[in-house]
């Protein structure tokens, strides 16, 4: 019998959330998107509060993004799809390929974070507007060095091939396209001027986007757009390219 997957996520954002929607919307495997359906019907934030409280069991997850996949609840981005990764057939097999792109995923999930702490770099639970002075520092050093390293890393990592690990797609390439749709969206001054230096990673998001899930969800309303209250902000102060 099919696993029924469940996925709880801020429903307003694409955040850490749109990392896993990928994965299930470019393998097709049907999920429930729990936070976005209405409270009568179990959704909406108060779902996520409950799941942050232990409803489901398991390990008690810290934060959102959490997984429900049959009787295993996971929390934690990277081992979400580290677990979902083989039954939606976006890792290679084999527990060398398998790990590999993991490490890619963490690798994603460190910048991710550092692209948050650019427009939060004092604390999570202060607005924007009261850490501006900072955040301005902040992103000056994220555009000028993380943003090259980061990228010079992955274009180095993918060397010419067509994807990261092995020959087909894998959830770290669905990643790769997120981050880079992330970035040109906060920063697209400073990512503009990289273009020329990451002909690879740009044919590998073009693939990613013409991948025939990928390419009807990207098409559809479950797409939420990037807006200032996810990951990816665009400021265009902090774009400093
Ligand atoms: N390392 C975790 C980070 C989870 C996380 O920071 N989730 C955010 C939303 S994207 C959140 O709601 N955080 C609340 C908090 O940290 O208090 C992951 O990759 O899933």
């Amino acid at each position: 019998m099919a696993v029924r997957y469940e996925l709880y996520y801020w429903p307003m954002i694409q955040g850490r959330g749109e990392f896993v929607r990928l994965a299930f919307e470019a393998s097709g495997a049907p999920y429930v998107d729990v936070a976005r359906l209405p409270e009568s019907r179990g959704g909406g934030v108060a779902a996520i509060q409950s799941v942050l409280g232990g409803a489901l069991g398991g390990p008690l997850p810290f934060a959102p993004p959490v997984l429900r996949a049959g009787r295993v609840v996971v929390a934690q981005t990277a081992a979400i799809l580290h677990h979902v990764g083989p039954a939606l057939g976006l890792v290679p097999r084999g527990d060398a390929g398998r790990l590999a792109v993991h490490q890619h995923q963490l690798t994603i999930m460190d910048l991710v974070a550092e692209a948050h702490e650019t427009h939060h770099p004092i604390a999570v639970g202060l607005y924007y507007e009261d850490q501006k002075r900072e955040a301005k520092r902040r992103a000056e050093r994220f555009v000028a060095d993380r943003i090259p390293k980061f990228l010079r890393y992955f274009e180095s990592a993918l060397d010419g091939r067509r994807a990261l690990v092995g020959s087909a797609l894998s959830y770290a390439d669905l990643s790769v396209f997120q981050v880079l749709e992330g970035l040109d969206y906060a920063f697209p001054r400073a990512m503009k001027r990289r273009r020329r230096s990451i002909p690879g990673l740009l044919a590998l998001r073009d693939r990613v986007r013409a991948q025939r899930g990928i390419a009807a969800y990207l098409a559809s309303d479950r797409r939420i757009p990037f807006n200032e209250m996810g990951i990816f902000r665009h400021y265009p102060e902090l774009d400093t390219g």
